[in-house]
């Protein structure tokens, strides 16, 4: 007789339990509109920059303030070390709702909106300070609101920095050092245009597989800010480093724009407020770590090289048809809206 009625009381304990892990507490990303206490995923991704990158310390801080100002309604997972693939492949799975929020280089957005391609451009921003007020103001938020049409949400713009040239062959003190050298680029147009101009051999490929390429010597140098050359350890395989600083690079700061729309309107002031406080941040990060990287750069063995005003004016004055060239493609408004933003 006992053990009947033991046997019903742990049936009835299971079925409680059950009852009560089945209330509608489940994470949702808003599909069905969401009550107050939904949890929402978010699911930030990443290429895969290294570690201690500011980017990926930026993740990571954006991360707290979405998880800490939403009281645990916002659970965000990091995908942030190249897991989901790089730019193209993480905006591919932005697209499909598998990632909600990331910051891609404007080359791996180029085929959303043909306008990001401004953003690259050889010296259109001469300072952090330039860069900062345009890419905040009108002309920044043109190109994010051009992402619109690809189900994309521009959000705003992390720093990449002021990208320099390294090469393993030779030290490149003036332009006439660039001929003939095969200098990786990203996968833009705009900057293949760039090398062709300058006398280089430009090879456009993903960023994930350059210090393979630069090691096994498929490509003799490459261009990226000081603080991705020594995350990715590029000074194992580079010797010699010139300061060109020829573009300022930002990242597109982006989301699934059906994912912020199903947000509660308290929990898009909340996501908003999050990553405006990631700006902030990033962007200090990037500011010390230009300092920190170059400084590890020359402890690491680089051979550092400074191009002269004159250098660098000649760089400007060769590269400055790269406007002309492709004014047509990335939009005549935008071209000039940015220019004359640039130049104020
Ligand atoms: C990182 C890249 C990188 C970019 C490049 O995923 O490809 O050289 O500067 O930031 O997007």
């Amino acid at each position: 007789m006992k053990q009947g009625i033991l046997s019903i009381l742990m049936a009835s304990l299971l079925l409680f339990v059950v009852a009560c892990g089945n209330d509608g507490s489940t994470s949702t990303n808003g599909d069905d509109g969401g009550s107050e206490q939904e949890q929402y995923t978010i699911r930030i991704a990443g290429g895969a920059v290294g570690p201690e990158h500011s980017l990926t310390r930026t993740f990571h801080f954006l991360k707290e303030q979405l998880e800490e100002n939403s009281d645990g309604r916002f659970q965000v997972d990091l995908s942030v070390a190249g897991e989901l693939g790089e730019d193209r492949e993480i905006i591919e799975a932005m697209q499909m709702g598998e990632v909600h929020l990331a910051s891609p280089s404007p080359a791996a957005l180029g085929g959303f909106n043909k306008g990001v391609a401004i953003l690259d451009m050889p010296f259109l921003f001469t300072s952090r300070d330039i860069a900062y007020d345009v890419l905040d103001g009108e002309p920044g938020q043109m190109i994010l609101d051009g992402l619109d049409g690809a189900g994309l949400k521009g959000l705003g713009y992390f720093e990449n920095g002021f990208r320099n040239v390294t090469n393993d062959t030779k030290p490149i003190e003036s332009i006439e050092d660039f001929q003939g050298l095969s200098i990786r680029t990203m996968q833009n147009q705009t900057h293949i245009r760039a090398w062709e101009l300058l006398g280089a051999n430009p090879t456009p490929m993903a960023f994930g597989e350059l210090y393979t390429a630069l090691q096994q010597g498929t490509v003799d140098g490459q261009e990226n800010p000081f603080g991705l050359i020594v995350a990715n350890k590029f000074f194992e395989v580079q010797d010699y480093l010139t300061v060109t600083n020829h573009v300022y690079a930002p990242n597109v700061i982006i989301t699934n724009s059906s994912f912020y729309e199903e947000l509660p309107s308290d929990l898009q002031q909340v996501f908003d407020e999050a990553v405006r406080d990631a700006i902030e941040h990033n962007r200090e990060l990037a500011q010390q770590e230009e300092i920190d990287a170059r400084a590890e750069l020359e402890e690491q063995g680089m051979e550092v090289y400074e191009f002269s005003q004159e250098d660098l004016q000649q760089m400007q004055d060769i590269t400055l048809e790269v406007y002309e060239e492709f004014k047509d493609d990335i939009g005549e408004e935008v071209v000039d809206l940015f220019l004359e933003a640039s130049l104020e």
